[in-house]
């Protein structure tokens, strides 16, 4: 009987400690994991009024493989010119808004074609490598810049496989091999709006949209407008 009782509470002390790890671990996850958001960094003013330019760069993988996963993502010029890992961005309301995205990633190809146009940008014309382009071929995709709440669609060509001196490590410079995608739009009042690629690029993801392609940092991220 004695022993019976004390089989019991070792059991019910195993059973404690391994709901206390669960627990303990839950709580890591949602607060380290899924309520970490990058800061916001506002794109920079220029002489122009109500004119400001935000620089982003796409890299094929971000991280060290240790303390982060190596995903495909977005990256920030800040007010220092220094490039960051946000995915957050703050432009001002009732302005335009001039973008430079430095893309270095190859293509993985758009499943909806129609995501190939540009939509909402200024013109309804992006420039690809300094040339005026209404369309892009959807299997040469790389990423979209897309803002639904504005109706904002921006694919971005990507890199050519067999391009010399391709960007191994983030983030990248000039001198690897890159298009340069320009576009303009305007913001209206204030509010906050979500953003994301819609090219399923999230390599080895099912379907591609795992991963990078849903969390903050990565392939997705918000535009306040202030
Ligand atoms: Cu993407």
């Amino acid at each position: 009987m004695v022993v019976v009782v004390s089989n019991f509470g070792k059991k019910l002390a195993a059973t404690g400690l391994v709901l206390g790890l669960f627990s303990a671990g839950l709580a890591w996850y949602i607060g380290g994991y899924l309520m970490v958001t990058p800061d916001s960094v506002a794109s920079a003013a220029t002489s122009a009024p109500a004119t400001s330019e935000l620089t982003l760069q796409t890299v094929a993988g971000l991280g060290d493989a240790y303390s982060q996963p190596t995903w495909v993502a977005y990256l920030v010029k800040d007010a220092h010119g220094v490039w960051r890992q946000s995915t957050n961005f703050t432009v001002p309301a009732n302005s335009t808004v001039r973008v430079t995205v430095l893309q270095y990633d190859g293509a993985s190809g758009l499943r909806n074609p129609f995501l190939a146009r540009p939509e909402g940008v200024v013109g309804n014309t992006i420039e690809v490598d300094g040339k005026a382009v209404q369309a892009i071929d959807p299997a040469l995709a790389s990423h979209t810049f897309a803002i639904p709440g504005m109706h904002l669609v921006v694919p971005l060509e990507g890199v050519a496989d067999d391009a010399p001196d391709q960007c191994e490590a983030a983030p990248c410079g000039l001198e690897k091999a890159h298009r340069t995608i320009t576009f303009s739009f305007h913001t209206g009042s204030r509010g906050r709006f979500r953003w994301q690629c819609f090219v399923p690029c999230a390599a080895g993801f099912i379907h591609g949209f795992g991963g990078p392609m849903q969390t903050i940092g990565y392939m997705d991220g918000f535009l306040d407008v202030v």
